[in-house]
């Protein structure tokens, strides 16, 4: 490798914060504004830079060949009944968005319901959330452009297929629940801002109100239900019951699993919704999460934490609230988390994750007694459909090496047998030439820590395998088994292993499991990544030259954290759309939101660890011959979930402190998407470059070599 010449970035050395003492300075402050003619250059510079960069890999058109080809096969969703008609999302292979079907039966004729293929050229239009009304004749879906997190709502006429003239504007972080009467929905929008809302700005998302829209009305007509100007950051979560006669408010204030529970009696409101509602406060404090399972009459089922951190039910009747009569219905398991709940007819189907794998258990409503369950392979239910009205459920399972079957179960019988109603198939690839295992390694303080490992059935452990090490460690998040096209195409043709930690600050055993990663143990979660790369040095996998890092968001924060702290090792490091600048991430978009995780550096406490890990602020040249990893940034100029100011200072400051390192003959490069954002949404098309892009770096950073 040769050094590389990194584009010039102005360092404004007047920038400098006082942090309860401490002096920052932030010398790239500038490219907060991506609206200026400086940053546009400055990202234009870069892309300039990495392009051609990740065209020197040999076999890239073969590589984005081989994934396209591997990409092509039938997808398919669970069927979901509403009104008289099933509906399923279908991707024939290669189309850049899923295409909603609609049958009368489920071995009738499917019909196109809604396609977003048909709204943009490039697929970069895509379905954001959706909600039946409860006869079904209406339809309301949201739109996002470009990956932004905002939404554009619209309604369809489910009978004749037509959409509606009503279109609901500064929609985000939204509820969409219709009232009974089939006149109208709740949903979450944001007051006008100043500037751009397109997902390019950066402004914070403050003030959701909660607004009910009536059909056939203007959305200037819409009634303000709920607010909470006194508490800016509160986002208001609304849902109807199964009965339709209450509305639920969830109210958090960021992204821990805590929520105030308000309700509201629809039933009992005399002139209907006319102005904002007049809600009974249930739980009036943030210490525990309440989730609306289902109800019979007056008493509510939730899944709740409330002194579980693995979760149980609990009932409460509404109709009197004293602490007396709140019952638990499901005891907090020993060991499993309840993850979700559903409920079909008098039957709970609850969700386990039983060390990082889904198990499905079936218990009575009115006592929680278990009934049965419905066996499940080693892997992740990515997909359930089945409501308190049906007879029937459908769900689907995948894992590293299932990309999909489609159960559907009967529930009318006492004894439920699922059958496997459709099973998706990656055509001409023999999924047998892989293997997954789990292993539980200790990290750095004994703590055991789960992993799983997949790779090609009988490689040689010559301590020299390529090893993409992918982590994420943070918001309750599990990082569970799930189907990879682009990761089996790197072990098939690049002799690579895949490794997945279960690292702390993830959901994988619970709220203990989560606390044990955020705020002043944030570090527990970068030592168990590195604990994972180091045990996988020891068993003779690989070796640290072979190592690539691999995260995205909380988990791009991860990979950053991770190459400060140990340049030594991993050869290669790939953040995709990271948290960077742990000083300031709160003032932008939704990044108020993770001070639940991360704490603030407005706080003296919490500024103190920040400080400590934020990976642009803890840069350093490696002593004697060693150098930083190969680095690769990605992002999108939609990103405004994480805003791509932090991957623009990152590389700015990364190539400043390298820039005269003659040693530093590892790349450290950025590339940054248009029309792109956080990945939701994102086109096969666009996800198909990317993961081409991405293993094209670590071809030509950890030396691979394609084997047919
Ligand atoms: C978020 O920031 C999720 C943002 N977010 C939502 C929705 N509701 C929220 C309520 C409270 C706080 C955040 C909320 O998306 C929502 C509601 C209805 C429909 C759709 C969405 N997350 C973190 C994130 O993106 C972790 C995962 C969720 N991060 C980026 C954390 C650091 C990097």
């Amino acid at each position: 490798m040769t050094t590389f010449i990194y584009p010039d970035a102005r360092r404004d050395e007047r920038v400098v914060e006082d942090y309860h003492g401490t002096k920052v300075a932030d010398p790239y402050r500038w490219v907060e504004n991506p609206e200026s003619e400086e940053t546009k250059a400055f990202v234009d510079a870069q892309n300039d830079v990495t392009t051609p960069f990740l065209n020197r890999c040999e076999f890239k058109q073969k590589l984005h060949d081989r994934i396209k080809e591997v990409w092509d096969y039938p997808k398919y969703g669970c069927p979901f009944k509403r009104g008289d008609n099933y509906y399923y999302f279908h991707n024939s292979g290669l189309q850049n968005q899923s295409v909603m079907y609609v049958q009368d039966t489920l071995d009738g004729e499917p019909r196109v319901f809604l396609d977003p293929n048909s709204l943009s050229e490039d697929g970069t239009i895509a379905l954001r959330g959706q909600a039946f009304s409860e006869d079904g004749k209406y339809y309301a879906y949201g739109l996002s452009n470009s990956g932004s997190d905002w939404v554009t709502i619209k309604f369809r006429s489910a009978p004749s297929g037509e959409d509606l003239p009503d279109v609901l504007e500064r929609v985000k972080f939204s509820s969409m629940a219709w009232t009974h009467d089939h006149k109208g929905l709740f949903y979450n929008c944001y007051p006008q801002q100043e500037g751009k809302s397109d997902g390019t700005e950066t402004t914070s998302n403050l003030n959701q109100k909660l607004f009910y829209h009536r059909i056939g009305t203007k959305q200037s007509e819409d009634i303000l239900v709920a607010e909470f100007p006194e508490n800016p950051k509160w986002m208001i979560g609304a849902e109807v019951t199964d009965c339709g006669r209450y509305l639920i408010l969830s109210i958090r204030q960021g992204c821990d699993p805590v929520n105030r529970l308000y309700f509201v009696d629809l039933d009992a409101l005399e002139q209907g919704i006319v102005g904002k509602l007049p809600y009974v406060k249930v739980v009036d404090n943030f210490e525990a999460e309440y989730e609306y399972i289902t109800n019979e009459d007056t008493v509510m089922t939730f899944k709740t934490n409330l002194d579980s951190p693995r979760y149980k039910l609990i009932n409460i009747d509404f109709s009197n609230l004293a602490d007396a009569n709140w019952n638990t219905l499901v005891k907090e398991d020993e060991r499993n988390v309840l993850e979700w709940v559903g409920c079909v007819g008098s039957t709970l189907v609850l969700c386990y994750l039983k060390d990082v794998k889904n198990a499905l258990v079936l218990c009575d409503l009115a006592t929680g007694q278990e009934k049965g369950c419905l066996p499940l392979d080693v892997g992740t239910v990515v997909g359930y459909s089945g409501g308190k009205k049906d007879t029937e459920i459908f769900y689907q399972f995948m894992s590293f090496l299932t990309p999909g079957i489609i159960y559907h179960c009967d529930m009318t019988s006492d004894t439920a047998q699922p059958k496997i109603f459709r099973q998706i198939c990656v055509k001409d690839f023999d999924l047998s030439q892989f293997e997954t295992n789990q292993v539980f390694y200790p990290s750095k303080d004994g703590t055991k820590i789960p992993m799983f490992i997949v790779h090609r059935k009988g490689i040689q452990l010559d301590g020299n395998r390529p090893v993409l090490l992918y982590g994420y460690g943070g918001f309750n998040v599990s990082i569970t088994p799930s189907f990879s096209v682009s990761r089996l195409v790197y072990m098939q043709h690049l002799g690579g292993v895949l490794a997945v930690p279960n690292i702390r600050g993830g959901g994988e055993y619970g709220e203990t499991w989560h606390k044990a990663g955020i705020m002043g143990s944030k570090q527990n979660v970068f030592d168990d990544f590195q604990a994972a790369a180091e045990y996988l040095i020891k068993n003779k996998y690989t070796q640290p030259k072979r190592i690539v890092i691999n995260g995205g968001s909380n988990g791009g924060l991860l990979v950053g954290a991770c190459v400060n702290q140990r340049p030594d090792l991993f050869g290669s490091a790939i953040a995709q759309v990271g948290v960077m600048d742990m000083l300031r991430f709160h003032k932008f978009t939704i990044g108020h939101a993770w001070v639940t995780d991360y704490g603030s550096a407005d706080n003296a406490e919490d500024f103190e660890w920040l400080y400590k890990y934020s990976p642009l602020h803890n840069i350093r040249v490696p002593p004697g011959d060693l150098q930083y990893p190969s680095i690769l940034l990605l992002t999108g100029d939609h990103d405004d979930r994480v805003v791509p100011l932090h991957s623009l200072k990152y590389i700015a400051e990364l190539q400043h402190k390298f820039r005269d390192v003659g040693k530093q003959t590892n790349p450290l490069m950025i590339q940054i998407d248009t029309k792109s954002g956080h990945g939701s949404g994102k086109p096969t098309a666009k996800i198909i470059e990317e993961v081409t892009d991405i293993y094209c770096f670590m071809s030509l950073t950890l030396g691979l070599e394609w084997a047919e």
